[in-house]
């Protein structure tokens, strides 16, 4: 496969309100536009958390198979549901989103202090969604906050086996206020810590987009932006929508020489097999 940078989009999480960032996407209609946008502009994956009716985060099965639906038939994304939901979310409704039947899912593998709040990862549903993703078919991607949840994913895939699709990558989430700082210290103390064989992307929060996405691309990583995790492009300027934040780490990919794999090639990457077709 040719040297390239796998590009996913987190468009929108579950932690900012419509009424205070206008441009986060939450209608189908926004979040089919934002992806078919950021695709033509470098992204491959598409992490996403659905938005209901009211604007609000949700994981209500039919509004999120609905989301996805759409999406698939307007882009060539990989489908990335987030199984992370917002911080409020019950072990359950996260496990549920399953159901939706993605081609890929987030999985993150610790509890980390968030802000003011805690989000949960505790190890029996860390196997549980694992273990659930394997029967079906779904394709993790490991969220790592810290350090130590680099020997969480070791001793899980030792005792749980290997993903489904057969290879691992790992999304360094860094600069949450609680968990690893998005340092170039440390997304290189990260490195050593990966599992044989694995990718890495790195994502960094707020002001520390911009280096965590540098490091990454220093060290042969992979990079995921958007306004889920990013709302000011630079001091004092707000993020205009997420095709800025995506042209910027494209632009900063094809300078690394490593220019965004496609959807079909990050499919191979992450051993996701081709979607069946569907004329449009
Ligand atoms: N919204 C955060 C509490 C994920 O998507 O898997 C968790 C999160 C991680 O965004
Ligand atoms: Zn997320």
């Amino acid at each position: 496969m040719r040297p390239g940078t796998l590009v996913t989009l987190a468009p929108t999480g579950a932690e900012s309100a419509k009424a205070d960032v206008p441009a986060l996407p939450v209608t189908v209609d926004e979040v089919v536009a934002t992806a078919r946008d950021c695709q033509a502009l470098g992204a491959a994956v598409l992490h996403l958390h659905v938005r209901g009716t009211d604007t609000r985060p949700t994981l209500d099965l039919p509004r999120v198979r609905e989301v996805v639906a759409a999406v698939r038939e307007a882009t060539d994304l990989v489908v990335q549901l987030s199984t992370g939901g917002a911080v409020t979310d019950p072990a359950e409704a996260r496990l549920a989103v399953l159901d939706a039947a993605p081609d890929a899912a987030s999985l993150s593998l610790g509890t980390v202090n968030f802000g003011r709040d805690v989000f949960y990862n505790p190890w029996d549903l860390i196997v549980e969604l694992h273990t659930q993703m394997q029967q079906r078919g779904i394709v993790p991607e490991y969220e790592v906050f810290d350090l130590g949840q680099l020997a969480t994913l070791a001793r899980l895939l030792d005792r749980h086996g290997t993903p489904h699709g057969g290879h691992v990558h790992v999304d360094l989430v860094m600069g949450v206020p609680g968990g690893m700082p998005g340092t170039t210290a440390a997304l290189a103390a990260c490195l050593p810590a990966l599992p044989p064989g694995a990718t890495f992307a790195a994502t960094g929060v707020g002001r520390t987009s911009l280096p965590v996405m540098l490091a990454a691309l220093s060290a042969g990583g992979h990079l995921r932006v958007g306004m889920e995790d990013t709302l000011t492009y630079a001091p004092d300027e707000p993020v205009r929508d997420n095709a800025q934040l995506v042209a910027r780490a494209a632009g900063l990919a094809r300078i690394a020489q490593r220019p965004p794999l496609t959807p079909s090639e990050a499919r191979q990457l992450l051993g996701i097999p081709e979607p069946v077709e569907v004329p449009r």
